[in-house]
């Protein structure tokens, strides 16, 4: 390997020469593919007289290139593995046209042009139209695209790239070829081509504006049956882009193509998607509610590109947060506004504390707009997402639904057509609305998750009510010292018969302010908390109240507060704001678990507080609440979770103890969980619609709680809602819950469920995740033992990501105390990182954490790190992730 290069933020420079337009011509073959590339390129003011023209290129063969239709001699460029460089170019505008020979059936990356299943098809985000064809690989350079196809036609009737079709045709030999022209500038990541034996559902869809768009989903024509419940989701974000943001449709065309083989689960390409066919494919007696609630995100997710990343686009990779933070926020305001808002944003919450927090305490945490990198696929990561979705509704919580529009269409309104930064986001965002909000760029480069603690005190001589708040932002790789954030704290009072008090005004930093500017009472304020530290004080508070803080989790940090048992008890009772009601009861199980935790450490008997059992007790018979939200109140936090809270994690400590408040609850709740699997079951026909989810939500919830005490009475009961299910959401979560448990119950199942399925590949990859995940003891050998199954293939993300990513995420099993759990991963790390680097560096980020172990565990895994970073050929990706876990 070259020694890896480090690529820095600060040394962006803005591209010497730009490309207007760029003429593709691919001839597509079983050998080889020839790709020629004309682009019309200009030197841009930057260039001088003399700036040479450098081209990334990876794994090409350089066929031809001319200079205006001459052909340029050997000395008049240098070409090495990563670039072709055109040391003096002519210094006004100029035709370039060159010719690659390209190995799509050898590329097992799926990065560039590869073939999946016999079709070919691409994947250029980050850098991989690089390994297409020579090009400034970068977002500030964008150009019109035409694409011109050549393909057999008996092997390949489907030919498409972005834009619109513009001829098509057959040749000699049996070959055809067609024309596509995308009339839209984009950088050259965005462009795609797929070719293959596909059919299409189409659909169309008409605008706010009244133009009539044809919308065509592409799958293997067996599989169009599945692709009802995507395209509706991609008519309901069409629509919801116009209604939420203005924003319409601007093609009369939008295609999205499914490949069982693909990396990420999605790629926004302009009008050409193309996606993974577990984000598309779903019928209900193959897909359970949350694949299809991750169909109607993503396709969404996609969809909302065209303008949060296509229309508007990133200058330079550091600034992917700009677009995919954005996105991120889109696509969950477009699920909550069809489903339910506290379950989705409960869903999104648990997500960022269960991965993203973790990876913003290791060696990889990074700002959501990092600084540097090595590989940048490494940083397509929850904190450029999920924690870059969290900035960007704090914009929202700042300034309401109709100042954050506002923002936005400023931010359309300057840059439509334009590659731009994270600064002319908030620049957008504060002109639009009049306003500043200092520290917030913070957000932006500074990584760790705050810790906000408050203090609260009472005065009931001056009827005054104060908040001391203070936060800290723990020090990351190269940030030792952090500056004050702005933090957007939501805050409600609740007075003793749990109804909020209305709020007049505050006082903080001897100024006062006034809460309701319209004279309506209000009950949830949010305070700007920008400083070290600062006290807010609330006049007019006629007795103490419980402070619900931090309301709908305003602003990505962990709170630290000064909340008794009995006012957690008495919000999780009574707040109104339902996200605090699920999280009062969160953190009393976390304090709850911990303390256990200790209990078990120190070989004391473990005692579950009665006071606890009532809370969920009165959460599981509380007729009144959303059944989705109980499921998820009752559900305790996840192992991760709470070793993330532990001075040294202890996986064994923490799985037995979650294991025992399992067991205790179901053992003293169990007529309740009886009576609610009974009661929520139902013989109506599938489908998709919050009642429904949120009522198998809750029976499936509580039949895994009964099924964990594996008492007779209550394998039967699960063996009857395996058996008797209609569907794959009550089908699969009975055999969750019958696997829970060692034994011939389990085996018979698993194998049933494997002989009914066997057929469905993406069936067959949930068969692999539930075992990976298994927390049976010694599980690493049934996990070793699938690598060699029939139906498993290392070259597929969605089957290693099931297996062996699911593995993974099994705490007792990956990190067991004798290493065969390490040792599993760094053996099968090696394997896929000369098939697949990207897969492979995914798989290896597992390892990152081993710090936080016992000194047993560390040196086990430890030398599992070392043996990879020594290892010959090594990947970028990988060695970024593995040298950077083992750095001091
Ligand atoms: N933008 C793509 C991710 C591409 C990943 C490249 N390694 C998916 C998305 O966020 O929509
Ligand atoms: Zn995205």
């Amino acid at each position: 390997m070259d020694v890896p290069k480090e690529i820095f933020l600060k040394d962006y420079k803005a591209p010497d020469y730009y490309f207007d337009t760029v003429d593709l011509q691919f001839q597509l073959g079983e050998e080889k593919t020839i790709v020629t590339s004309k682009i019309v390129v200009s030197p841009g003011v930057e260039a001088g007289i003399s700036a040479p023209l450098v081209l990334h290129g990876h794994d090409l063969k350089l066929i031809s290139i001319k200079v205006n239709g001459t052909e340029l001699k050997g000395e008049e460029y240098k070409v090495n593995s990563r670039h072709l460089m055109l040391s003096t170019p002519p210094a006004v505008v100029f035709n370039l046209e060159i010719v690659t020979e390209i190995y799509p059936q050898l590329n097992t990356s799926l990065e560039g042009l590869y073939k999946s299943t016999g079709n070919f098809c691409t994947q250029c985000e980050a850098e991989g139209f690089r390994k297409i064809t020579y090009f400034q690989d970068r977002p500030d350079v964008m150009a019109k695209y035409t694409c011109r196809i050549e393909a057999d036609k008996t092997l390949y009737p489907v030919l498409l790239s972005n834009g619109n079709l513009i001829e098509q045709g057959d040749l000699e030999g049996g070959k055809h070829y067609a024309l596509w022209e995308d009339p839209f500038k984009k950088p050259s990541y965005l462009f795609a081509l797929v070719a293959g034996q596909l059919g299409c559902r189409e659909d169309s869809f008409v605008t706010c504006s009244g133009r009539n768009v044809t919308l065509r989903i592409w799958t293997p024509a067996q599989d169009l049956p599945k692709t009802a419940h995507a395209m509706y989701s991609l008519k309901a974000a069409m629509k919801w882009d116009e209604e939420v943001f203005g924003l319409e449709y601007d093609l009369d065309l939008f295609n999205i193509v499914v490949v069982p083989d693909f990396n990420m689960g999605a790629m926004e390409n302009k009008s050409l998607n193309i996606f993974q066919s577990r984000l598309v494919l779903a019928s209900p007696e193959t897909a359970t509610d949350g694949d299809y609630a991750a169909i109607l995100g993503v396709v969404g997710h996609e969809y909302f590109h065209n303008w949060t990343g296509n229309r508007v686009t990133c200058r330079d990779w550091f600034q992917l947060t700009l677009k995919e933070g954005l996105t991120v926020f889109r696509d969950q305001e477009f699920s909550s506004d069809l489903g339910c808002r506290t379950v989705k944003r409960i869903a999104d919450v648990s997500k960022l504390r269960i991965y993203q927090f973790p990876q913003d305490a290791g060696p990889m945490a990074h700002p959501i707009r990092p600084h540097s990198y090595i590989k940048m696929d490494n940083f397509y990561t929850v904190t450029v997402y999920e924690k870059g979705a969290e900035v960007v509704r704090m914009y929202k919580t700042m300034f309401g639904a109709s100042g954050f529009r506002k923002g936005m269409d400023l931010y359309f309104k300057r840059h439509d057509g334009q590659a731009v930064t994270c600064e002319d986001f908030y620049a957008a965002m504060c002109d639009a609305n009049n306003a500043q909000l200092p520290n917030f760029l913070q957000w932006y480069s500074q990584a760790g998750t705050p810790i906000v603690k408050v203090a609260s005190s009472y005065d009931p001589s001056s009827q005054t009510f104060s908040l001391k708040l203070s936060q800290e932002v723990p020090p990351t790789p190269g940030q030792p010292v952090k500056e004050p954030m702005f933090i957007p704290v939501a805050v409600g009072l609740v007075d003793s018969t749990g109804k909020d008090m209305p709020l007049t005004s505050v006082y903080s930093d001897g100024s006062l302010q006034t809460v309701s500017t319209d004279g309506q009472p209000v009950f949830t304020t949010v305070l700007q908390f920008k400083k070290k530290e600062e006290e807010f004080m609330f006049k007019n508070i006629p007795e103490r109240p419980v402070p619900s803080l931090l309301r709908g989790y305003s602003a990505p940090v962990r709170l630290d507060s000064d909340l008794s048992e009995g006012d957690l008890f008495f919000l999780l009772a009574s707040d109104s704001d339902e996200f605090n009601r699920w999280e009062a009861g969160q953190v009393l199980a976390r304090k709850l678990m911990l303390s256990l935790v200790a209990d078990f450490q120190q070989q004391k008997t473990l005692v579950l507080n009665p006071k606890f059992v009532d809370g969920i007790r009165s959460i599981l018979r509380n007729t009144s609440l959303d059944k989705e939200f109980i499921a998820k109140a009752i559900t305790l936090p996840g192992q991760g979770e709470i070793m993330d809270m532990m001075e040294v994690a202890d996986p064994d400590a923490v799985h037995a103890v979650r294991n025992f408040i399992k067991k205790e609850l179901a053992v003293q709740l169990k007529d309740d969980l009886l009576a609610a699997v009974k009661s929520n079951r139902s013989s109506e026909a599938y489908t998709f619609n919050h009642d429904s989810m949120a009522r198998r939500a809750l029976k499936n919830t509580c039949l895994a709680y009964l099924a964990s005490l594996n008492e007779p009475d209550f394998v039967e009961l699960a063996l009857h809602e395996y058996k008797s299910a209609t569907n794959m959401t009550e089908q699969f979560a009975a055999l969750a819950a019958l696997s829970q448990n060692p034994g011939q119950v389990r085996d018979d199942a698993l194998l049933d469920f494997y002989n009914k399925w066997q057929h469905e590949y993406l069936v067959v990859s949930k068969w692999f995740a539930l075992q990976a995940t298994s927390e049976i003891p010694g599980n690493v050998a049934n996990v070793q033992k699938l690598l060699s199954h029939p139906a498993f293939d290392l070259r597929n993300p969605n089957k290693v990501y099931s297996l062996i990513g699911g593995f993974c995420g099994s705490p007792v099993n990956f990190h067991a105390k004798d290493g065969s759990g390490y040792k599993f991963l760094g053996e099968i790390v090696l394997q896929l990182d000369k098939i697949n680097p990207q897969v492979a560096s995914r798989m290896v980020s597992a390892f990152s954490r081993w710090r936080r172990y016992d000194k047993t565990r560390q040196a086990l895994a430890k030398a599992q790190l070392e043996m990879i970073v020594s290892a010959n050929g090594l990947s970028e990706n990988v060695f970024e992730i593995a040298s950077k876990s083992l750095a001091d």
